[in-house]
């Protein structure tokens, strides 16, 4: 599908989003552009041994976060997901908590970086295991389901190569036999590392999966976040009404390599990645809020200086935190006092 904004002239379509929701969109795809690159550079400062980008995806996790309802639904995201963590609530200084390891993080830096959690947030825990969190996000639903509780949805992203493994398929299909109130989120970037969509799949899009389930599909833009939005609003507003679950595909790209350890000059050309960062949806969407008068230029300056001066201050305040002291190795790793690796203890 073409990769356009939801604009007509410069008539803003919005989805009924209030200026507020759009600037908020905007501030969240711009922070996640700051904290990209603070990984980047943190990791080649050698501070910190790994860091994941999220670069091309901004707007798809801007639109859908501002479709999650707060307080009701879960979050299952997975790694790429610093736009959908933010947009929920989460903060740069927990980001960054969790990419320096320290005390502040929630796991108290025992999960991999990028694999941030809150529970107060109703965000689940990420697995770097692919598809794996698939089967936690349909428990979720399925318990939602099993104990009454209409109006509550889960909101579980993965990527397109996700979609090729069995949990995937398992989760899904399960899902759709209980009529689960889950929304499988897939943010198609075109890549899985170094494997190319048409080496994961023989349809076009992921979405075309759906009626295989008995689901409905939908694709929609991943470069604009109003796009996003409508899409995920409606398979969230149809989960949470009882109409069970639905996969929403949206297309964007990866910007940046897989990882920090990974060197895409290896499987893909420099100018097809300059020809997609032409559509670089953080850059156009200023603009989109610019053109429909809802910014102005001095308001797109100081946005983009308040995201810079959070993301520092939030780089200073996570380093100067302590690390998890060696006597805390345990906590948060069993629930409860029950200290199973004791009873082999002689
Ligand atoms: C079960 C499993 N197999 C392989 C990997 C290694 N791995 C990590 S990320 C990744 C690619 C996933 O691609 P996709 O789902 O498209 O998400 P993207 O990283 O492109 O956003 C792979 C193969 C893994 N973590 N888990």
């Amino acid at each position: 599908m073409p990769k356009t904004t939801a604009t007509r002239g410069r008539e803003l379509d919005r989805a009924g989003l209030s200026d507020e929701q759009l600037v908020a969109m905007l501030r969240n795809m711009l922070l996640q552009r700051q904290l990209d690159n603070r990984g980047f550079q943190l990791n080649r400062q050698g501070k910190i041994p790994f860091a994941l980008g999220s670069e091309g995806h901004e707007a798809v996790q801007a639109g859908a976060a501002m479709a999650f309802k707060r307080g009701a639904d879960v979050l299952v995201p997975y790694y790429r997901d610093l736009g959908l963590a933010l947009g929920v609530g989460m903060t740069a200084f927990e980001i960054l908590s969790s990419l320096f390891a320290r005390v502040t993080d929630r796991s108290m830096g025992r999960q991999f970086p990028n694999h941030y959690t809150n529970h107060d947030l109703g965000v689940l825990s990420i697995s770097s295991i692919i598809a794996g969190h698939c089967t936690h996000a349909v428990g979720v639903a399925a318990a939602f389901k099993y104990r009454r509780e209409a109006g509550r949805a889960v909101l579980c992203a993965t990527g397109e190569g996700a979609t090729s493994q069995g949990e995937w398929h398992e989760s899904v299909n399960y899902a759709a036999v209980h009529a689960l109130p889950i929304v499988f989120l897939v943010e198609n970037n075109e890549w899985a590392i170094s494997t190319p969509q048409e080496m994961q799949m023989k349809v076009a899009n992921v979405a075309d999966k759906a009626p295989a389930y008995g689901l409905p599909g939908a694709v929609c833009d991943g470069f604009s976040p109003i796009a996003a939005f409508i899409a995920v609003h409606e398979a969230l507003e149809r989960a949470r009404g009882g109409g069970g679950p639905s996969i929403v595909e949206a297309k964007c790209y990866r910007f940046l390599s897989h990882s920090t350890d990974d060197d895409d000059r290896t499987y893909r050309s420099r100018e097809t990645i300059e020809e997609h960062r032409k559509l670089d949806p953080v850059p156009r969407f200023e603009q989109v809020l610019i053109e429909a008068g809802v910014i102005d230029e001095a308001r797109a300056r100081q946005l983009k200086q308040d995201v810079l001066r959070e993301t520092n201050d939030a780089t200073d305040a996570a380093e100067a935190q302590p690390y998890p002291t060696t006597e805390s190795l345990y906590t948060n790793v069993v629930a409860g006092d029950y200290r199973p690796w004791q009873e082999f203890e002689s």
